[in-house]
């Protein structure tokens, strides 16, 4: 409905009467602790947006104790209580969207589009958990021998950190806490140092929504913050959204810990690829791919990073593409004539500006877009050819498409190599060849595949969405097995003949 102009001219009221400024903090049985704050600026202009006080380490220890203290009494709530307040917070979500869409663009930089589909996507976790919840917790009655009785049971783990990254503040924010939450944990949710206005805004957002304060606390801060908590005795389970990097360094953290071993569901990068072959149609793969590569400025870890292109129909349609990149609006994400925005901050500006630059050096820079408004982080747009696909060996997170080239008897290659990177998110193929799909798909693990559209798109309930190998661990978030590594299960087996009968 955010299409209609009506509604779209209304979003936008709604946006502009939102507060220009946020003061956060971190949130213990919902009380904002006080402290020395920094000013949190956005992307597209360096203006102050608004104040946040971060954890110290003796704020982390309360927390955690506060949590484990909330975790009992939430736990014993019915699953139908916990589903409620997620079916709330997802209108709440949608009553807010203005508010929201403000946050997702002075803090994030997003632009209009990428804002809406962001704040459907955090309403449609939650209503989607809170459905699962409902039938997959509810206690099932197992087939068993005559005389007994069987009943599979749920619930929550205890202490959940739930630690998420900057580029989806809200929906994966959201995502995370509320599957942990919907299965009876209590909640530590630690936002991505870049973004903690809007976390600060979900998590009161939730409390609204019925959540007790006692069952989410907010714990906002850099790495250090995450790595106080995964370290944590109290940790019963972690959910984690980032780099391949920090999910290894979480990984060992719970490994050294004493006591039960902790279950890690991590969702971390990758370098996708898409292969497209002579027979596949020049203007969909152009379409797709400045799609999959450029919009959102490549800040997705859906992305395309790695376009694979026939020998035979190569110039024609890197040709294409580079007209098309050429046609991008780079500036203001709030103008809506925008087509890519900022990246999240100086830091990720000036790597990839390096990367650019080197690549440049290497003679390996097809070419180079406009560069953007002065004053805000942008990154040109940039085309970038490599000999082979091995030579890209990492996770290049922005506006940054490489190219290679393949002839037909090099397809094994150029699979291995694309293999041979480790990593297993999304995979694009472009080919109106069955065989062809099926051969590449069958050889390659990823998680998400897409054939001949772009590379955009994880529908929850209808596109489950995670990686394989150094992509991820599973399930895979928005899908029907999500929720059971949140949870604990209990098989209750009564001799019905000596329990009066009626068990
Ligand atoms: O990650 P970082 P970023 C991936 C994407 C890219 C990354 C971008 O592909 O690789 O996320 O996000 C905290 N112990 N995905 O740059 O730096 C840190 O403070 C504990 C994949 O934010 O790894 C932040 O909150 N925590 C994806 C969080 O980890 C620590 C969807 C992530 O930070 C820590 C979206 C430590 N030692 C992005 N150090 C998918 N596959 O679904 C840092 N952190």
């Amino acid at each position: 409905e955010f299409g209609h102009a009506d509604s779209l001219a209304a979003l936008r009221a709604e946006i502009a009467a939102a507060p220009a400024f946020i003061d956060a903090a971190p949130l213990i049985d919902g009380l904002a602790v006080k402290g020395r704050s920094r000013d949190v600026l956005s992307p597209i202009d360096g203006r102050k947006v608004g104040s946040i006080v971060e954890c110290d380490e003796a704020n982390v220890t309360a927390m955690m104790a506060a949590a484990s203290a909330g975790f009992a009494s939430w736990n014993a709530t019915s699953v139908d209580v916990r589903a409620a307040a997620l079916e709330r917070a997802a209108d709440l979500i949608e009553d807010n969207r203005g508010r929201l869409t403000a946050l997702l663009q002075s803090e994030g930089g997003k632009t209009i589009d990428d804002c809406m589909s962001e704040v459907r996507e955090a309403a449609d976790f939650c209503r989607y958990y809170a459905a699962r919840a409902l039938n997959d917790f509810a206690p099932k009655t197992l087939p068993g021998p005559t005389g007994e009785s069987n009943q599979l049971r749920h619930c929550g783990r205890g202490v959940f950190v739930c630690i998420s990254p900057w580029n989806f503040p809200l929906a994966i924010f959201i995502g995370q806490i509320a599957a942990a939450l919907v299965a009876g944990n209590s909640v530590v949710a630690k936002p991505a140092e870049q973004t903690p206005l809007i976390a600060f805004e979900t998590v009161k957002l939730l409390h609204g929504a019925g959540v007790p304060a006692t069952a989410l606390h907010l714990a906002p801060g850099d790495g250090k913050v995450g790595a106080w908590l995964t370290g944590h005795a109290a940790v019963a389970g972690v959910a984690f959204t980032g780099s391949t990097e920090v999910a290894r360094l979480i990984n060992r953290a719970l490994a050294a810990k004493d006591g039960p071993i902790v279950p890690l569901i991590a969702e971390t990068g990758g370098i996708n690829a898409m292969i497209v072959d002579a027979t596949a149609l020049p203007e969909q793969v152009t379409d797709d791919v400045v799609m999959s590569a450029f919009r959102s400025a490549g800040q997705r870890c859906s992305a395309l990073r790695l376009l694979c292109v026939q020998d035979d129909v190569a110039d024609k349609i890197l040709t294409m593409i580079e007209g098309a990149v050429r046609e991008l609006r780079i500036g203001d994400p709030r103008d809506l004539a925008t087509h890519v925005g900022p990246v999240i901050d100086k830091e990720a500006k000036d790597k990839l500006d390096r990367w650019i630059d080197t690549m440049a050096s290497h003679d390996a820079l097809r070419f180079r877009g406009d560069a953007g408004p002065a004053g805000g982080t942008f990154v040109a747009p940039a085309m970038i050819e490599l000999e082979r696909a091995s030579d890209l060996k990492e996770e290049v997170f922005g506006p940054v498409l490489h190219v290679v080239r393949w002839r037909a008897n090099e397809l094994d290659t150029l699979l291995s190599d694309i293999a041979g990177n480790g990593y297993g998110l999304t995979l694009g193929i472009h080919s109106r060849i069955d065989a062809m799909i099926d051969r590449i798909a069958a050889r390659l693990a990823n998680g998400n595949v897409y054939v001949n559209r772009n590379m955009i798109g994880a529908v929850v309930g209808s596109q489950p969405f995670g990686g394989n190998g150094l992509s991820g661990t599973g399930p895979k978030a928005g899908g029907p097995n999500y929720l059971s590594r949140f949870a604990l299960e209990q098989v209750l087996t009564v001799n019905i003949a000596a329990s009066g009968g009626n068990a």
